[in-house]
């Protein structure tokens, strides 16, 4: 059986048990919701629902109930390598089940038919100006593509089911994680390669596709597929999981809503952190190593200017995660077997020595321990991706994946519009006052 039809089936067999949940429990309460929950970005009130993944605070994320070392470990892998494909990746986050081979290369197949991006996006991206961010150019070369949605075409032509509508929500899913890691490479060489577009290699997985079009060897391709499998998802409450399901969630099609995720993993709290950390390593070095080597005390001292200067510690802290990211770890992990030696890793985990400990001092973060973010861009500076305004969007390729099998789900359950209740302040204070 195909992935969608396994898909078709799992969907089918799931949907009873929202169904039920909504019928017959509807009236059970999960959660209360305090002032400060209220004012404070809704932080930690259960209102979400994912099966795609689970983060815990203390042991942070799981895929499909997997642990990414077990995740890792359960995956076929790409052909001579330590890491599954992202391919094989994508069949378990959609459907839950560890794909066999046979699976992951009918996923492969469609993908090399799937991911040929139309000139036309191209040509938009080009029309912007060649100093616009990345991300910009990523979000607008996926609106862009919103003209090829199939979800978009079915809902216009009057076609719009319930109960099947997933299944072109699926197509247009499958779409966008098929392209967008080509989308990406062609950004990053019209940016920073003189527009010297490299073309797919059909023979390719996607990540060590996706290597081979921004000119990179054989050690990226798994840097690739390790990279866009544990940026994937993150449950769904962070900004660019909610947003693109938020958006999808007014039947706005795969390619809005993941343009309006995009945006929201654009921002420097979010997905941007990544570009953040090379920028303050980099001041960092410049500012206070120039005729000495870092030491614990200079980066020490740097990171009280940075806190004191009102700054947040990019890389640092996290709105659900109370230790530190095992996405952290799985990098550094990695650094430690590949680059043990690079002079930015030395200093990186240096940081990771000091960091936490000052944090702690501070006093004002609930967690002073690096997120994913604080490790990620060491890896790409090591093999020469060292233009450091593209991480986030090698973070939005990853974070595809998640929202796309998110919203897919969405649809397959019929998941309503989402819309929270307002109040007043002068109702909050009613209430403070009542007690
Ligand atoms: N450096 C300095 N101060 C920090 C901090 C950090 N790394 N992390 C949190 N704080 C501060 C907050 O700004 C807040 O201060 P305030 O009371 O003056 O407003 C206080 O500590 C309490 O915040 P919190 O409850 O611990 O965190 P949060 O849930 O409000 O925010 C996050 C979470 C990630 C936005 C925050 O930790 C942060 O800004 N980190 C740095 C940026 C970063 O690395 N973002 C990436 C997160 C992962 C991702 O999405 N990719």
């Amino acid at each position: 059986m195909g992935l969608k039809e396994t898909l078709k089936q799992k969907i089918e067999e799931f949907r009873p048990r929202t169904t039920r949940l909504v019928k017959e429990f509807g009236k059970v309460k999960i959660d209360e919701v305090t002032i400060e929950q209220c004012i404070g970005g809704a932080r930690d009130i259960r209102s979400l629902v994912t099966d795609i993944s689970y983060l815990d605070p203390q042991e942070g994320i799981r895929f499909r109930g997997k642990t990414i070392p077990e995740t890792f470990a359960a995956l076929p892998k790409a052909p001579g390598s330590d890491y599954p494909t992202v391919e094989s990746f994508w069949y378990f986050l959609l459907t839950g089940e560890v794909p066999t081979q046979a699976q992951v290369d009918e996923v492969l197949t469609e993908w090399k038919v799937r991911q040929e991006v139309p000139q036309y996006v191209f040509d938009t991206i080009r029309t912007l100006p060649r100093d616009s961010h990345p991300m910009a150019m990523l979000s607008v070369g996926i609106t862009a593509m919103q003209r090829d949605s199939k979800f978009a075409a079915l809902y216009n032509a009057g076609k719009f089911n319930k109960l099947s509508a997933w299944e072109s929500v699926y197509e247009d899913a499958c779409d966008i994680v098929a392209r967008i890691p080509v989308i990406a490479a062609f950004i990053y060489n019209l940016k920073y390669k003189g527009d010297k577009q490299i073309a797919i290699d059909p023979a390719l997985d996607m990540g060590a596709n996706f290597a081979h079009m921004i000119d990179q060897g054989d050690a990226y391709k798994d840097v690739a597929r390790m990279y866009f499998i544990l940026h994937s998802d993150h449950e769904s409450g962070n900004v660019s999981a909610h947003t693109t399901h938020l958006v999808h969630s007014a039947l706005s099609d795969p390619y809005y809503a993941y343009a309006a995720g995009l945006n929201g993993l654009a921002g420097p709290l979010h997905g941007r952190a990544n570009q953040e950390v090379l920028d303050w390593t980099i001041k960092f070095q410049e500012k206070y190593c120039k005729d000495q080597e870092p030491t614990k005390e200079l980066i020490t001292r740097a990171l009280w200017d940075t806190l004191n200067s009102g700054q947040v510690i990019p890389g640092y802290g996290h709105a659900v995660l109370r230790k530190t990211d095992p996405r952290y770890i799985s990098q550094r992990e990695f650094c430690q077997k590949h680059l043990p030696e690079d002079p930015l890793f030395k200093l990186v985990s240096m940081i990771f020595e000091v960091a936490p400990g000052v944090l702690t001092e501070h006093g004002k973060t609930k967690n002073p321990w690096p997120n994913v973010d604080a490790q990620s861009g060491v890896i790409q500076w090591h093999y020469g991706v060292k233009e450091w305004d593209f991480y986030t969007v090698l973070f939005g390729v990853g974070r595809a994946l998640g929202c796309m099998a998110n919203i897919t789900w969405d649809r397959g359950l019929g998941y309503a519009i989402e819309r929270p209740k307002s109040v007043t302040t002068p109702m909050l204070e009613e209430w403070a006052a009542k007690g």
